[in-house]
């Protein structure tokens, strides 16, 4: 089993000192429940009064190009602030990131030991659910990343920097996998000989986006790429879907990458990492409520091969998360953040569990979704 690793500490007062934040420094925690940068939620107390704000450090080993992502970044943030100006939507400062700079006027801060640290506004009175409570939420989530889409459609300038190269190409994923497996560095693929087979009996499916995006009969797009059910603020009164997060991945790629990580992250009511796998299932009205919500913003611009394949992305999207997992599981829990050891095998159970859950389900998922 795995070795869990020991956290590195940084000094975030001074961080936060070269940021242009208001007020004298409280406090620094860890925050939220994301596998991949450190966050911290930054406390700031400006005459009695605190104000928040999140503060990243963006994991370079995993964004080799930290400097071209956080410019992807700043173009999407300055392109929806702008936008939302225009359309003079109520409460327009919590329905966008908004990039705090540094005092030095940068849209982000390298440190000395060469970390990139960004801050932006917090988005307060809205959550980010790891685990789906009810059809609104879904509907919200999906409606909320489909305005995304929408949003950045008409990005002005160069196209986005590749921030991870072949990030959903699922046939690539499958390849390094098979790369773990025949390695088996660690001696790990004893313990998940039934999750392998499941893996090695699904390589027919890899190949469907990517080959139609390959042939152009589906759309490059800019899109979001990580639509986890947390990467999305619902506000805590309505549960409306205020403001989508988590914009390192937002790059070129399918319409279809987007919905079907909404399918595996919101129709399940179990978590990501939930032990007992019987309380994994695709649930159909949950899956209802993606499908109106996505609908709601996106109907005008999918083509008719996107749609009649949003049931399949949440299978495709769901095996190549599971397969990231396991892959990672293989090669000694190096890329996703683990809090136990064995933390990518209860993962990846999960999502195996849900794309059987999915087959079985899927004529009747493709027959509803035609019906809207
Ligand atoms: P990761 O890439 O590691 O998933 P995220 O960018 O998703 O990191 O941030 C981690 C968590 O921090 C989110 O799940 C969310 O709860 C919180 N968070 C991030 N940005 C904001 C924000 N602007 N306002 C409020 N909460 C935020
Ligand atoms: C990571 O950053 P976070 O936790 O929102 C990962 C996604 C996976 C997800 C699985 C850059 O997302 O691709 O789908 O974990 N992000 C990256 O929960 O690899
Ligand atoms: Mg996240």
């Amino acid at each position: 089993m795995s070795d869990l690793k020991p956290k590195p500490t940084y000094d975030t007062r001074a961080i936060a000192a070269q940021f242009s934040v208001l007020g004298d420094y409280v406090r620094a925690e860890v925050y939220g429940s994301g596998h991949i940068n450190d966050t911290f939620c930054l406390e700031m107390n400006q005459g009695g009064s605190p104000i928040r704000y999140v503060l990243q450090r963006i994991n370079h080993t995993i964004f080799k190009n930290p400097d071209g992502l956080m410019a992807n970044i700043e173009r999407v943030c300055n392109h929806a602030q702008s936008k939302l100006k225009q359309s003079k939507a109520p409460d327009a400062s919590r329905r966008a990131m908004t990039l705090v700079p540094t005092k030095a006027g940068k849209g982000w801060l390298v440190d000395g030991d060469g970390n990139r640290w960004r801050c932006y506004v917090f988005v307060e009175g809205a959550t980010g659910h790891d685990i789906i409570r009810n059809a609104d939420q879904a509907f919200q989530a999906a409606k909320a990343f489909g305005a995304f889409q929408a949003l950045v459609a008409d990005l002005p300038g160069e196209r986005l920097v590749e921030t991870i190269q072949n990030f959903h190409h699922t046939p690539s994923r499958f390849q390094r996998f098979q790369e773990a497996l025949k390695a088996d560095a660690h001696n790990r693929a004893k313990d998940v000989r039934k999750e392998i087979e499941f893996a090695l009996a699904r390589a027919n499916d890899v190949s469907v986006i990517t080959d139609g995006l390959a042939k152009g009969e589906i759309p490059e797009r800019v899109t979001h790429n990580d639509t986890k059910l947390n990467n999305v603020l619902l506000d805590n009164q309505t549960q409306e879907g205020i403001c989508v997060i988590d914009l390192d991945t937002v790059m070129p790629g399918s319409a279809l990458y987007d919905f079907g990580d909404l399918v595996r992250t919101s129709t399940s009511p179990a978590a990501e990492d939930e032990v007992d796998l019987s309380k994994v299932t695709m649930q159909m009205p949950m899956f209802e409520a993606l499908v109106k919500g996505y609908l709601t913003s996106a109907k005008s611009f999918l083509t008719p091969r996107e749609r009649e394949l949003l049931p399949f992305s949440g299978k495709l999207i769901t095996f190549e998360i599971g397969l990231r997992f396991l892959t990672d599981w293989l090669e000694g829990d190096v890329y996703f953040k683990i809090k136990r050891p064995g933390h990518n095998v209860d993962r990846l159970r999960t999502q195996f569990k849900l794309v059987e859950s999915i087959e079985a389900q899927l004529p009747a998922m493709q027959s509803l979704a035609s019906k809207f």
